[in-house]
């Protein structure tokens, strides 16, 4: 098992580094495959390729190019490998119908919410991460009227670690890039939990690896009950992107989202 992931690994890594793809290799058809499974909700096919066009696939990647405002080709093309290959958050972009922020949205129903840092990564000092969990929290404090509390011991009702891997949930991480991290949402127990993925390196302010900071806020939108926005300009879009955290500013579309949970 070891021996065939690193080798899917080296020959993605020669995929990515050797070749001009414009023919999708067998590679990119298996990592575009389990993209769909996991962020998109593709189901298990019992006859693949056996009709091209109808195939759920196809449709699955039209409906990938949608969200993120690709051109619609419901085929596997350069620019769609592309945004697969990009770091992002953990959580699928195929619950929007679930967690719809009209109606049924899950939410807390208090006001005062717990959180507590269970590990801290090596990455960082722990002044470091303890700041950017609390400014990270501020965010949605700051056009809610959410307060955040922090705990040092027992259960909170967002439970803060760093884990590799497998760490105890149906979603391990996937080592360096990939996957950074990922949060639940609001309901007792692992519901608000956000775990951050310990393989990738992050960083206080710096454009080199991760910054906890703009990762954080991002998935204690989930924790708070939002999913993933389409809009590029969103903190809730599911890629991350590089913003200086001095003078982040949370964008409008997030605004009206964690106001139509809580007031
Ligand atoms: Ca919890
Ligand atoms: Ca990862
Ligand atoms: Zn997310
Ligand atoms: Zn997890």
């Amino acid at each position: 098992m070891k021996m065939f992931t690193l080798s899917f690994l080296l020959s993605l890594l020669a995929a990515v580094f050797c070749m001009p793809v414009s023919q999708p290799t067998q590679q990119d058809e298996q990592f575009a495959e389990g993209y769909l499974k996991r962020f998109f909700n593709l189901t298990e096919e019992k006859n693949p390729s056996l009709r091209k066009g109808a195939n759920p696939m196809n449709k699955k990647l039209s409906e990938m190019q949608k969200f993120f405002g690709l051109r619609i080709t419901g085929t596997l093309d350069d620019d769609t490998l592309e945004v697969m290959k990009k770091p992002r958050c953990g959580v699928a972009d195929e619950n929007i119908a679930r967690y719809s922020t009209f109606g049924d949205g899950l939410k807390w129903k208090k006001n005062t919410i717990t959180y507590r840092i269970v590990n801290y990564t090596p990455d960082m000092s722990q002044a470091e991460v303890d700041d950017s969990i609390r400014r990270a929290l501020e965010v949605w404090a700051k056009v809610t009227p959410l307060r955040f509390t922090k705990l040092t011991s027992g259960t909170a009702d967002i439970m803060i670690s760093f884990a590799r891997q497998s760490h105890g949930d149906y979603y391990p991480f996937d080592g360096p890039s990939g996957t950074l991290a990922h949060a639940f949402a609001p309901s007792p127990d692992i519901g608000g939990d956000a775990h951050f993925d310990d393989d990738e390196t992050f960083t206080f302010s710096s454009r080199r690896g991760y910054v906890l900071f703009l990762v954080a806020a991002h998935e204690f939108g989930h924790s708070l009950g939002l999913s993933h926005s389409n809009d590029r300009s969103a903190l809730m879009y599911p890629l991350y992107s590089y913003k200086d955290p001095n003078t982040f500013v949370l964008p409008q579309d997030d605004v009206r989202g964690i106001q139509s949970l809580y007031g």
